[in-house]
């Protein structure tokens, strides 16, 4: 297939126009002092846009369909909701004074958010925006959700009472309130849901902590001042980004022993992993720049942001080759056009079984749960219909072209 020349050089344009093409996988950078957040390609190693939102952007997480980034506005009383289709707002959800920490329950459906200013956690629907639900916690900072959706935990700060208060997700009510000597900073769940790695004001030490007595049982030592500690899913160290010396420490999960450090930028805030478990991505709120590093040594990337970045949330897929999402019962988009060797991502974002059968024969996939995945490469040129294994009235086609 050859594309119409004016055709094509429109669709060139369209794509340098469009702030929110990217190549790979998205960072978004909340920028404490700029009240904006930076996005990033991370494939392209730049910044493609700027979004301005809610005062003090502070907590980010990024949905699990990667569709919706949820950004509070800690010196406002909402949070912000990108569309990263677009990266515009789409939103803005009123949840009380000072929003700080949030995170999402593994089945995509509930987004916690620690309300500082009203001693509060708050649960947000996250395909409504709704706030259904909220549960008392004295000055909550950041908090956690267990790998199997049963508990989160809250980082406390009121001034001598701190503590991590733990949540029963089910109940939505204080399970236990676990009292601790200083300042709670940050807690984050390992993927085994097993341990929880806390780092605390005035210690030089992440404290590992066993989720099932709730009492710690081993440290990390650091540097000055560690933020934020955190055992990715697939990643063989754990990092804890030590905003003192300005360097990201990897530990052994297995011994809980440092095994090495790589320098970043100045006072280091917080990190998220990029998809494939092989990179991260740090914030340094000291010297307005995140480092993109690879934690198997090779060279650190630096890449300048807004004024005083904090949190980051990274794409949970890769963005290279197409995607076709499963959604209300439809293939979206139902018509795409590639060239010849690129590769088809299809995933289901509803909430009901769907499945892929193609035309030619092709082994597709009877079955495709809610937030499954398949893909398939097309070396070949030509018209490829496919439908749902399961709803043979879904209907779509990948043209592949001859370039
Ligand atoms: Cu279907």
């Amino acid at each position: 297939m050859k594309l119409n020349p004016i055709l094509a050089s429109a669709l060139a344009a369209l794509l340098l126009a469009n702030p929110a093409f990217a190549a790979g996988a998205k960072a978004y950078v909340g920028n404490f002092k700029d009240d904006t957040v930076s996005v990033i390609d991370t494939t392209a190693q730049r910044l493609i846009a700027t979004v301005p939102v809610a005062a003090g952007p502070d907590g980010i997480v990024i949905a699990r369909n990667d569709r919706q980034v949820f950004v509070s506005g800690a010196s406002a009383s909402s949070l912000s909701v990108i569309d990263t289709a677009s990266d515009r707002i789409s939103d803005t959800v009123e949840v009380g004074k000072g929003p700080q920490g949030l995170a999402i329950t593994p089945d995509g459906r509930w987004l916690l958010v620690a309300v500082n200013g009203e001693d509060r956690v708050a649960f947000v629907d996250v395909a409504t925006h709704a706030v259904a639900a909220t549960v008392p916690v004295p000055k909550p900072h950041t908090l956690t959700v267990g790998p199997d959706g049963k508990k989160a935990y809250v980082s406390s700060q009121a001034p001598g009472a701190f503590a991590l208060v733990v949540i029963d997700l089910a109940t939505r009510k204080v399970a236990a309130s676990v009292p601790v000597e200083k300042t709670p900073r940050d807690l984050e769940f390992g993927p085994d849901g097993k341990m929880l790695y806390v780092t605390m004001a005035g210690v030089s030490a992440v404290q590992v902590f066993d989720a099932a007595s709730n009492k710690p049982v081993a440290q990390i030592p650091t540097g000055i001042s560690p933020h934020v500690a955190h055992l990715f899913a697939g990643a063989r160290s754990g990092v804890v980004v030590v905003q003192g010396p300005g360097e990201l420490m990897l530990f052994d999960p297995a011994t809980q022993a440092p095994t090495g450090s790589i320098a970043v930028g100045k006072q280091p805030h917080w990190v998220d992993i990029l998809p494939g478990g092989k990179k991260v991505l740090v914030t340094n709120e000291g010297s307005n720049d995140v480092s993109l590093v690879d934690l198997a040594g090779g060279p650190v990337v630096t890449i300048p942001v807004g004024n005083a970045p904090r949190k980051v949330a990274v794409q949970h897929r890769a963005g290279s080759g197409a995607r076709v999402s499963i959604e209300n019962f439809a293939f979206g988009p139902a018509q795409l056009a590639i060239n010849v060797g690129d590769s088809v991502t299809w995933t289901n974002d509803d909430g009901a079984p769907h499945g892929l059968a193609f035309a030619d024969g092709a082994p597709g996939m009877a079955l495709m749960l809610p937030g499954q995945s398949f893909s398939r490469a097309f070396p070949k040129p030509g018209a490829y219909d496919y439908v749902c294994a399961v709803h043979p009235y879904m209907t779509a086609r990948v043209t592949v072209g001859a370039q």
